[in-house]
């Protein structure tokens, strides 16, 4: 399978972190991708041009990054890191999609700054998307995943909160202690956590 990633994406360490705790990680193979080259093939391979997508052998791409966690999880066997019975099915996804919302605004925040010169930025619209990532963070510090399943929640939290990490410096840690705590847990179970966090 080819996976059209860049080391600093938190969708992409999602695929990565999940393919290792699934045992697929050496099925992959990781095309470095840029998303603002209009040549790349990412724009013929996924119409939004956006990473993660995933090659599968018989040509069909998958994306975004939860549709190919599920589909990680069913090609190892299902029902472990994407439950299968309801009511734990349903909960998780929900908080897997805040996860990735919480990514979301953050990137978005990150985008205005790189994408705008400095007097056509808008600070209001940085606020509207700063908010969204408060309020998640502040439902994740009161209602944590639940103990004891690595889901893909757990894997979509630990890379909003380690982009939260990357690029707005840790600010988020010193009002969220639960999740701190929570996080150092994730890395000491995940060691994929830790080998996927980007350096450069
Ligand atoms: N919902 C998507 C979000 C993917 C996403 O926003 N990826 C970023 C890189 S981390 C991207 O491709 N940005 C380029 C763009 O928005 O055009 C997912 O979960 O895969």
């Amino acid at each position: 399978m080819i996976l059209h990633s860049s080391p600093a994406s938190p969708f992409g360490r999602k695929v990565k972190i999940a393919a290792t705790m699934l045992g697929l990680f050496d099925e992959l193979e990781i095309v470095m991708t840029d998303t603002t080259n209009p040549e790349d093939i990412i724009r013929v391979r996924n119409p939004l041009g956006k990473i993660p997508a995933l090659v599968l052998d018989d040509g069909l791409v998958l994306y975004d990054s939860a549709v190919i966690l599920d589909y990680l999880d069913h090609r190892a066997g299902g029902d472990l890191i994407v439950p299968a019975t309801p009511d734990r099915r349903y909960r998780v996804l929900t908080e897997a999609a805040l996860a990735d919302g919480l990514a979301d605004a953050a990137l978005l925040q990150v985008y205005e700054n790189r994408l705008r010169e400095e007097p056509k930025r808008d600070a209001n619209w940085m606020t509207y998307q700063g908010q969204k990532v408060e309020r998640a963070l502040a439902y994740f510090e009161t209602t944590l995943p639940e103990e004891g399943l690595r889901s893909v929640a757990d894997i979509g939290l630990a890379c909003a909160l380690g982009y939260l990490d990357l690029r707005f410096a840790g600010s988020w840690r010193e009002s969220h202690p639960k999740l701190v705590a929570w996080l150092d847990r994730f890395a000491a179970e995940v060691p994929a956590f830790e080998a996927t966090r980007f350096k450069g």
